[in-house]
C-alpha cells in the first residue's frame, strides 16, 4: 500500500544528464529563515540526544520523514543492522511500501525480531503508516499475511460500497481516546491521512488506542504504550501540526505549553490545492508559468513564455499560505525527458526540505530511450521524483494510451506505467491528470462516448457534449471520452483524477461543474476539480454540486488576485470543512 516494495535500487546519480543550461541548477532561492517561522526549532542539547535512528528497509521513499527530522534540528542514523535497532535511543518507523514485502525483508533480516524486543523494552519509539499497522497479528493486504504480532487484531480493507472514496486520502480529524504527550497539540485540527487499509478498535487492543478516526467507519488513529507509539496517519506531511507531533515524540522533555488553538476538524475536509506548470523559458530558466486554455505564451510580438515566478518559493509561499497540497506539472515533459531535467529534480528535493504537506509532480511519466539508446522505464522516472521528494505522481498522455489500450482489448497487460507504478508504490500514489476538451452535440447518439446534457447550451443550441480527452499539453484529441478514461484508469489502478477541463483553464469563470459532477459520480476514487477558479464562490459551487474531494487552481494563486486563506475562510462560512 503506502508506497514501494523492493524496488531495484538505482543510482540517482547515474541517471542524472545534465540540463541544457546548466547554470540554471543554481537559480533556485531557499529560505534559510524558514525554520523561525515556527516554534520547533528546538535543538538537542548533546550530539546523543540529537540523533534518531530511523529504519529504513529500502522499500522507497522516506525522503519527507528525513526531511522533517532534520527541519527540528536531529541528525539521522540509519539502521544497518538489527543491533542498531536494539541500541538506538529514540527509533522512527516510516514504513513503506506493502505489507508482505515490508514484512518479509524484517523477517529475513532479522531486523522484525529486534523490534519486537525494542518494543517490548518499552523504548521510544515511532512508527508511521505501515510502521503502525505491521505491530498488529495480520494484514488482509493481498492475504492474510502475518505480522509482528504486538497488538492484536487484523488491518483490513476500507469498505468503498458505502460511498466513501477508497483510498483514504486527505486531512481528517481525530477522536482522542487517551491522554498521549505526541498529541497534545493536535486538539481540533486535522492531520494527513493516505491509505487504503487500516486497523480496528476492539476490546482486545483498547488499551494501546490513543485516538480514532471515523472514515465510513471508525479506525485506529494512532496508538500509544508507555514510550511506544504509531501513527496511521503522516506527521511529516501534516503541517506544523504534524511537526509538532515529531518534535513531541522527538524531544519529549521539552516542557512546551499544551497549545490546542483554533481548529474545528470533525471530518475529512475538501482540500484546497495550489498547482504550479513549470517549464523551462526561452533562456532555459525552469519557470511557474500559466495558460489560458493551455496556451502559455505572452500574447506580444517576442510571444515568451509566461513567467509567474520561481517554483521553490511559490511552494514555500503557498505551505505558508494553508494550501493542504501542492502539485508541480512540469508541462513540457512529453518532449523532455523528465530525468534530463535536473532542475526540476532538484524543484523537489529542495522543496521538501521546507513544505511539509504532500507535493505531486506529474510530466513525462513514460518509458523513454535517450540519444545514447539507454533505456529508461517509467518505474525508473516514478522512482527518482519519488526519491527527490514527491508523495504522489501524475500521469498524463501515457495514461490515455494505456486506457485506449485497455478499452480495445479488454486485457490488463500489467505493463503500463500505470499499472506498474501503482503496483509497486501502491495506488494511492497515483494521480491520472485528464486534460479534456468539450465537444458539444445535438444528440447522444452522435457520438461512441458517453454525453452530459449541459446547464449551458453549445454556441449553436446544442444541449448535450462529451469531453474528448487530449495528449501532449492539449495539443492532439485522442479518441476516448473522459467518462470512458476515467473509468478504466480506476480499473488499471489509479488512486485519485486530477480533472482539468481545457475550456476553463485560466478563464476565472468557475470550474466545469457539469463535468466535474459526471466524472466524480463515476469513480469511487478521489476527484480533483481543477481549471477556471476565479473567486471564492467557485469553490464552493464546485464543492457543494460535485462530488469532488479537492479544487486546485493556479491563476489566482500566482496573480495573488485571492489568497489561500481567503478561500479556506469563504469555505468554512458556507459550512464546508476545511483544514485551518
Ligand atoms: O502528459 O504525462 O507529460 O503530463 C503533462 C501534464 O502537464 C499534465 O498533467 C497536463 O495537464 C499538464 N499540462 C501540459 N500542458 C499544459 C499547459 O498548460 N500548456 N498544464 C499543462 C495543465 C492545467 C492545470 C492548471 C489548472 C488550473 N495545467 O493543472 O493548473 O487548469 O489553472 P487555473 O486555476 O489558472 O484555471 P504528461
Amino acid at each position: 500500500m503506502e508506497a514501494p516494495p523492493l524496488t531495484p535500487s538505482y543510482s540517482p546519480t547515474s541517471l542524472l544528464i545534465r540540463h541544457k543550461n546548466p547554470s540554471s541548477v543554481t537559480t533556485f532561492s531557499r529560505s534559510p529563515n524558514v525554520k523561525n517561522r515556527t516554534n520547533f526549532s528546538i535543538h538537542a542539547s548533546s550530539s546523543a540526544d540529537s540523533v534518531v535512528t530511523l529504519l529504513d528497509y529500502g522499500a522507497g521513499n522516506v525522503r519527507s520523514v528525513r526531511n522533517a527530522i532534520k527541519f527540528l534540528g536531529f541528525e539521522i542514523k540509519d539502521v544497518q543492522t538489527p543491533e542498531d535497532i536494539l541500541n538506538a535511543s529514540r527509533l522512527v518507523f516510516p514504513g513503506v511500501g506493502a505489507f508482505a514485502p515490508a514484512m518479509e525483508v524484517l523477517s529475513k533480516t532479522g531486523m522484525g525480531e529486534a523490534l519486537c524486543s525494542y518494543i517490548e523494552k518499552d523504548r521510544p519509539f515511532l512508527g508511521i503508516c505501515l510502521g503502525l499497522q505491521l505491530l498488529f497479528e495480520s494484514s488482509e493486504e493481498n492475504g492474510p499475511i502475518k505480522g509482528l504480532g504486538l497488538i492484536p487484531g487484523t488491518v483490513g480493507r476500507f469498505d468503498s460500497s458505502n460511498g466513501f472514496r477508497v483510498p483514504h486520502i486527505g486531512w481528517n480529524a481525530l477522536q482522542i481516546a487517551k491522554e498521549s504527550e505526541i498529541l497534545d497539540d493536535v486538539g481540533n485540527h486535522h492531520v494527513y491521512f493516505v491509505h487504503s487499509y487500516r486497523a480496528m478498535p476492539s476490546d482486545d487492543n483498547k488499551e494501546w488506542i490513543s485516538s480514532t478516526c471515523d472514515y465510513g467507519d471508525k479506525f485506529i488513529a494512532s496508538i500509544k504504550r508507555g514510550n511506544v507509539h504509531a501513527v496511521q496517519f503522516h506527521p511529516e506531511k501534516s503541517g506544523d501540526v504534524g511537526l509538532s507531533i515529531l518534535r513531541r515524540f522527538l524531544y519529549p522533555k521539552s516542557n512546551v505549553a499544551k497549545k490546542t488553538g483554533e481548529g474545528k476538524a470533525s471530518k475529512l475536509a475538501k482540500r484546497v490545492i495550489a498547482c504550479l506548470d513549470v517549464r523551462a523559458n526561452d533562456n532555459g530558466d525552469l519557470v511557474v508559468t500559466k495558460g489560458d486554455q493551455y496556451d502559455v505564451r505572452e500574447n506580444t510580438k517576442e510571444n515568451e513564455v509566461r513567467n509567474l515566478g520561481k517554483p521553490v518559493e511559490l511552494a514555500e509561499q503557498y505551505y505558508k499560505d494553508g494550501a493542504d497540497e501542492v502539485s508541480f506539472l512540469n508541462i513540457t515533459g512529453f518532449r523532455d525527458f523528465p530525468l534530463g531535467d535536473l532542475p526540476m529534480l532538484q524543484v523537489l528535493r529542495y522543496t521538501s526540505e521546507n513544505v511539509f504537506v504532500p507535493l505531486t509532480v506529474g510530466g513525462g511519466i513514460r518509458d523513454f530511450t535517450d540519444s545514447q539508446g539507454r533505456h529508461y522505464s517509467s518505474l525508473e522516472v516514478a522512482a527518482e521524483y519519488f526519491r527527490s521528494g514527491a508523495d504522489k505522481i501524475s500521469i498524463g498522455s501515457d495514461a490515455v494510451y494505456a486506457a485506449e489500450e485497455y478499452l480495445r482489448t479488454g486485457v490488463k497487460t500489467g505493463k503500463t506505467s500505470l499499472e506498474q507504478i501503482s503496483r509497486v508504490y501502491g495506488n494511492q500514489a497515483v494521480v491520472v491528470s485528464i486534460d479534456p476538451r468539450r465537444v458539444y452535440i445535438n444528440n447522444p447518439k452522435d457520438v461512441q462516448f458517453q454525453t452530459i446534457k449541459v446547464s449551458s447550451p453549445g454556441p449553436n443550441g446544442e444541449e448535450y457534449a462529451w469531453y474528448q480527452c487530449t495528449v501532449n499539453g492539449g495539443r492532439e484529441g485522442r479518441p476516448i471520452g473522459a467518462y470512458e478514461l476515467a473509468k478504466a484508469v480506476e480499473e488499471l489502478g489509479a488512486g485519485e483524477i486530477l480533472l482539468n477541463c481545457i475550456d476553463c483553464d485560466g478563464q476565472g469563470k468557475g470550474f466545469d461543474v457539469d463535468l466535474i459532477k459526471f466524472i466524480s459520480d463515476a469513480v469511487s476514487i478521489p476527484v480533483i476539480a481543477s481549471s477556471g477558479a476565479g473567486v471564492p464562490e467557485h469553490f464552493s459551487d464546485v464543492f457543494t454540486k460535485t462530488n469532488a474531494s479537492a479544487a486546485l487552481a493556479a491563476g489566482i494563486f500566482h496573480r495573488k488576485e485571492v489568497p489561500i486563506q481567503t478561500v479556506k475562510e469563504h469555505l468554512l462560512k458556507e459550512g464546508i470543512e476545511v483544514r485551518i
